[in-house]
């Protein structure tokens, strides 16, 4: 029999080699705890009527919780018992979930359930995560983290069971769930080099909607690479991260409905966008807007707030952030 190291002994280490306080582990067991409980229902929903859409009575003649509802409710559970989060953002949440305050050591920025189309097909979906600490040198103002002041970003591939991580330079690692449900085997990440393995990922249906520029380099360069596209940015990043290549979620501007353009995009800054930024770049690759400006870097006005994004290897992030930002 073999045993592989769990991802809490991981951390333990990461946290003792680095001079770390145990407060970010106690934040972590919570985040695996509530993603293992998510991933439980889940796994169950089709059974319990939970894949359904919001509003939908069951044959009990009960409402049915959205499985994203569900999935909220267990993360701010978990995030609330380790009364270390200063405030939350959810997606499935309108306003910012004050939690303590005062006391309170991280910000949790978190999408606990992206991919909804998806889920009435109990495909793949993810539980994103960007943390943000609390400035300890001076009084706390509360503003909003742009992705470079994360300390960690992750995400959970529900219900396949891999957990992937960033921290804050010490790389991107994957861990996948063994039969006691444990996340074991560190690997980490790094994107690859040759381009043999990388692949494009974006909705190819929107093509026509996109910028002349993007559109052009989308016909330059599309042969060149295999394509994929599952339509959960968890999933679909997932790839990118192990096979290389380019995910995008580009501005749409040019709708044949114009008030069906999203000239900001559509996944979220926060808990998307930077949240995969963030594990890409510490992997060796990159990520910007639609004005080719790093995801990292932009400070966010809103706690919804969303953005174009283009993510993956550096030298396709490159290119296509030189396009971007040519006139
Ligand atoms: P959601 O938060 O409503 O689930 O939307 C986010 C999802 C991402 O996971 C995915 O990359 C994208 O939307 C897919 O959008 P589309 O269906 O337009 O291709
Ligand atoms: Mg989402």
């Amino acid at each position: 029999m073999e045993f592989e190291q769990t991802f809490i002994n991981f951390l333990l280490r990461h946290q003792e080699k680095y001079n770390r306080t145990y407060n970010f582990l106690i934040l972590m067991d919570a985040l695996i705890s509530a993603a293992k409980h998510i991933q439980h229902y889940y796994l169950t929903g089709a059974l319990k009527g939970n894949l359904g859409y919001a509003n939908l009575i069951n044959v009990q003649g009960e409402d049915v919780m959205q499985m994203d509802q569900i999935a909220h409710e267990i993360a701010i559970h978990y995030l609330k018992t380790t009364e270390r989060v200063i405030r939350a953002v959810s997606e499935e949440a309108d306003d910012i979930i004050s939690l303590n305050e005062d006391t309170g050591r991280y910000f949790i920025y978190f999408d606990p359930l992206d991919g909804s189309s998806n889920v009435s097909h109990g495909l793949p979906v993810g539980f994103l995560f960007g943390i943000a600490k609390r400035n300890l040198e001076g009084p706390e103002d509360y503003h909003l983290r742009a992705g470079r002041d994360y300390i960690a970003a992750g995400m959970f591939v529900i219900p396949t069971g891999t957990f992937t991580i960033a921290l804050k330079d010490a790389g991107t690692w994957r861990f996948h769930i063994d039969e006691t449900m444990n996340y074991v085997k560190p690997i980490q990440m790094a994107l690859p080099e040759d381009k043999k393995s990388w692949e494009l990922s974006f909705n190819s249906a929107n093509r026509n909607t996109y910028s002349e520029k993007v559109q052009k380099w989308i016909v330059a360069n599309e042969q060149k690479y295999a394509f994929r596209y599952l339509g959960a940015l968890a999933g679909d990043f997932h790839r990118i991260l192990s096979n290389g290549g380019m995910f995008m979620y580009p501005a749409i501007v040019n709708h044949p409905n114009p008030k069906k353009n999203r000239p900001d995009g559509k996944l979220r800054l926060m808990y998307e966008a930077a949240v995969v930024a963030f594990m890409c770049k510490e992997a060796g690759g990159d990520a910007v807007n639609e004005k080719g400006i790093p995801i990292l870097d932009i400070e966010p006005e809103k706690h919804h707030q969303r953005t174009a994004l283009y993510v993956g290897s550096k030298p396709l992030v490159d290119e296509i952030a030189a396009v971007l930002r040519s006139q």
